[in-house]
């Protein structure tokens, strides 16, 4: 698949960059470099959801370098301010799995957007040339197989599920068996989400990992926390309660289109160390992309002075 195009990522970000960072337009349009500029910068980050700590710090190094490089105009910070950004989403992407199947488990807490993200993603895989088998191991929710059948009949790629109620481990075996079988590429497990301080939920993901090695060795080889971009920094206390009960290896961060709260993804990396991996950019089939920080900060910032047209 094709990147997506620039407009797309502007498209997604536009709620945050009219709610959070329209402030910035204002200070890279006129003024001259002074306390108020940096309390006003701060402000926005804040508020785009980039946490205080690293709002404060992005502010100060930003205005280090503006001192060392002798920057009067706030203009000029737009440069800087990008770079500074992307700086902190430089964390190393998942390593490449040479073992087949790969086994992605999908975890994160109930309407993260798990399900269909596991549809969106294997849609993707599928495209891309690999053959992808997914599984419903949500036996939680009554519905929540029929969502994944819905979404897989649709896309033509097969499920493996279990009747309602029944154990997760037993589904996510099944599947692992059946990848095994059919010498398949890739398999990808849709789990239950309730809440994450429920212990019961962390022991029965540990239990469709576990279940995973029992077929494929060093199974599951990628483990993504899909988290919801809209509940801003929540979302990091889900996240520690994760990744601590199953090794996430990455983000799968959805909603960035309905949030207002699109700097949250800087947070995420700059707190947990995490690689965001693929964003969720609307409800489609093909809003699921690989994250591309240029775009994201690109999409994140007002444009330049003087080309106010897209904010
Ligand atoms: N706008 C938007 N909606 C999304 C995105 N990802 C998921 N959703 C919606 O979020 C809702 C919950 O998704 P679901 O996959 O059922 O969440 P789950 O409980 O974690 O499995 C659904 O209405 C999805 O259409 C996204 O990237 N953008
Ligand atoms: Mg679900």
């Amino acid at each position: 698949m094709p990147r997506m195009p620039e407009l797309s990522w502007r498209k997604a970000l536009d709620r945050t960059r009219r709610v959070a960072l329209g402030r910035l337009s204002e200070i890279f349009g006129t003024s001259e470099l002074n306390g108020a500029v940096w309390e006003e910068l701060e402000v926005g980050l804040v508020q785009a959801d980039l946490g205080a700590a690293l709002a404060s710090e992005v502010t100060a190094t930003l205005r280090k370098r503006a001192g060392a490089q002798g920057l009067t105009r706030s203009g000029d910070l737009r440069g800087s301010l990008q770079d500074t950004l992307l700086g902190y989403l430089a964390s190393p992407a998942p390593r490449p799995v040479e073992t087949r199947p790969l086994v992605m488990v999908l975890v994160g807490v109930n309407g993260s957007g798990k399900t269909t993200s596991a549809a969106k993603l294997a849609a993707r895989l599928q495209m891309e040339g690999r053959r992808v088998l997914l599984a419903a191991a949500d036996t939680y929710r009554a519905a929540a197989d029929r969502q994944l059948k819905l979404w897989a009949d649709r896309l033509g790629i097969e499920v493996v599920l279990g009747r309602p109620g029944s154990d997760p481990g037993a589904v996510a075996f099944d599947a692992a068996q059946a990848a095994v079988a059919r010498n398949l590429d890739v398999l990808l497990v849709d789990t239950s989400g309730r809440m994450h301080t429920s212990h019961n939920l962390m022991a029965e993901l540990q239990k469709v990992c576990r279940a995973t090695a029992k077929v494929v060795p060093g199974a599951p080889q990628r483990v993504l926390l899909v988290l919801d971009a809209t509940t801003g920094q929540n979302g990091l206390a889900q996240a520690r309660a994760f990744t601590q009960a199953v090794g996430v290896t990455e983000i799968l961060l959805t909603k960035l289109d309905g949030s207002a709260k699109g700097g949250i993804a800087l947070a995420i990396s700059h707190q947990l160390g995490l690689p965001i991996t693929y964003t969720g950019l609307g409800e489609g089939p093909e809003d699921l992309a690989p994250f591309d920080p240029l775009a994201y900060v690109e999409a994140l910032l007002p444009s330049a002075a003087g080309s106010s047209a897209s904010g």
